[in-house]
């Protein structure tokens, strides 16, 4: 039975699990919700995920949810190529990856990227302007750790990789909107601010089927 993967474009949540799917080469279903239309919370959505949230992958009978979940599921179910380290120390930096990812990008990533997006919470100045300096901190650690690899753990694309990168190509694209402009975010021109994250970016971008997983509003 295939799998399928209930996603919405421009979820950075949903971009990992997709990333994740082409990396491995894994076909899959792509059941693509709209939130505006109240697909998030339908009553037979809601049955495979009790959040009302994306992303959702089903593979036969199993459902998962929560995308750090997903995405060591397929690892241990895919194993090829390995994606959560192939030693006890690269298992453990990549989930140190994670965890910084989930405790210090996401938050500060809602207080900027929403009211940017949504323009809802604009005049909260002092609240944006202090989530953004997080978030540069942690590019700045980000860049650093490119210093003498091109993936942030290990030799190859891992999950640390994955997990990050949909966030930080978020981050980016609020960034460069006009609503941005008066926080002063300083995260652009990347090729200047945090140039090893620049490269990191391209060298993701230059995956394989790595076009069939960028959102496609973003392209309109
Ligand atoms: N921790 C969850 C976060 C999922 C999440 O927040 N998804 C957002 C889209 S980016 C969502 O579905 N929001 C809809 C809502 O909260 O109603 C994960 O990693 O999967």
């Amino acid at each position: 039975m295939a799998i399928e993967l209930y996603w919405g474009s421009g979820s950075p949540f949903a971009w990992r699990v997709m990333l994740t799917l082409e990396v491995k080469g894994l076909a899959y279903e792509s059941k693509l919700l709209e939130s505006s239309k109240g697909e998030y919370k339908t009553p037979a959505y809601l049955r495979l995920n009790p959040r009302g949230k994306v992303p959702t992958l089903k593979d036969g009978d199993f459902v998962l949810y929560e995308s750090l979940a997903i995405m060591s599921y397929l690892d241990r179910k895919y194993p090829d190529p390995p994606l959560f380290g192939k030693t006890a120390e690269e298992t453990g930096l990549i989930w140190r990856a994670l965890a910084e990812c989930e405790s210090y990008v996401v938050s500060a990533n809602d207080k900027v990227v929403r009211p940017i997006f949504f323009g809802k919470g604009l005049d909260k100045i002092e609240e944006i302007r202090q989530a953004a300096q997080t978030l540069r901190q942690e590019f700045n650690t980000i860049d650093e750790r490119f210093a003498d690899s091109h993936w942030l753990v290990g030799d190859k694309i891992s999950a640390a990789d994955i997990g990050t990168f949909p966030l930080v190509q978020l981050i980016l694209r609020a960034a460069s909107k006009e609503a941005a402009q008066p926080f002063n975010l300083g995260m652009l021109p990347l090729a200047q601010t945090f140039p090893n994250v620049a490269r990191w970016v391209q060298r993701i971008e230059a995956l394989p089927n790595y076009q069939r997983t960028y959102p496609p509003h973003w392209r309109q």
